[in-house]
């Protein structure tokens, strides 16, 4: 276990090269030692520096969440971080590229709970039970890293490469949906780059939510609660962004969510 000292230090360090764009190289690297708890434990400082500079938690979220991700990491368990207010961008709003180091963006759905949903044991079942909403995302990831090269514990360090979010303005009743079978189609400039169908996580995204669940009960966190939006990772893999990219998603019965590309706010 990371001494304390540590924890800050590293968690200090990512949260300035967020806010001053600044890629870096793997911490894990330089602190072999690391366990997954004490990146948890680095995030949970990110998280606590955020606040104190006014932000909010917006959203929870999943990541590595695909077979191929968790493959390519050689992981078994997805990752969680967390979303703040100042992340989120309106449906057909704008990002702007001298605020990020290397944004990715993939399509997702988040699920909006009726109820509390506290592990451990919570199942895909009782997810669906406690779903009041579906609502479709377009997450724009930004590793600090460079050339998103990460190890686990680096990414989960980072707050799981959380940078920008646009959720689409159709919130639905998961009434009548098979949410494992909602598709997605992600264009540039109205070519389609990427698509893929919401069973792409973990065979059905109430799956990642009920991990959630229980990951936030294994560490002692604070459950989930009614009301919360949570991001449950990735239908399609993750495009880079460049300057001039209008970037549409179409998802099954949810509707549209787009936002622009530009170089800066000028
Ligand atoms: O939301 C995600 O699945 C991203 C998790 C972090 C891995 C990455 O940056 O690709
Ligand atoms: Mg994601």
């Amino acid at each position: 276990m990371a001494n304390v000292a540590d924890i800050q230090s590293i968690a200090r360090f990512l949260h300035n090269a967020e806010k001053e764009r600044r890629e870096v190289t793997s911490i894990a690297a330089e602190y072999p030692d690391l366990t997954v708890e004490d990146a948890y434990r680095i995030q949970d400082e990110i998280v606590r520096l955020k606040r104190a500079e006014g932000h909010q938690v917006y959203a929870p979220k999943m990541g590595l969440t695909s077979q191929a991700k968790m493959k390519q990491m050689n992981v078994k368990e997805p990752i969680y971080g967390y979303i703040f207010d100042y992340m989120v961008v309106p449906n057909g709003g704008e990002i702007y590229l001298d605020e990020l180091i290397h944004p990715k963006v993939e399509a997702e759905i988040a699920f909006v709970l009726g109820k509390d949903l506290a592990g451990p044991d919570v199942t895909a079942e009782q997810v669906l039970e406690a779903t009041s909403h579906i609502v479709p995302v377009l997450e724009i990831i930004d590793s600090r890293y460079k050339d998103f090269k990460f190890t686990l514990t680096d990414v989960i360090a980072d707050n799981t490469s959380s940078s920008r979010v646009v959720f689409g303005n159709r919130l639905r009743k998961p009434d009548g949906v098979e949410l494992d079978l909602i598709g997605a189609t992600m264009a540039f400039n109205g070519e389609i780059k990427a698509l893929g169908a919401t069973a792409a996580v973990l065979g059905h995204p109430a799956n990642s939510i009920a991990m959630l669940a229980n990951m936030l009960a294994r560490r002692k966190q604070q459950p989930l609660k009614a009301g919360d939006v949570i991001l449950s990772g990735g239908i399609t893999e993750a495009i880079m962004l460049t300057a001039g990219d209008y970037v549409s998603a179409r998802f099954d019965s949810l509707g549209e969510v787009t936002f622009a590309v530009k170089a800066s706010r000028g």
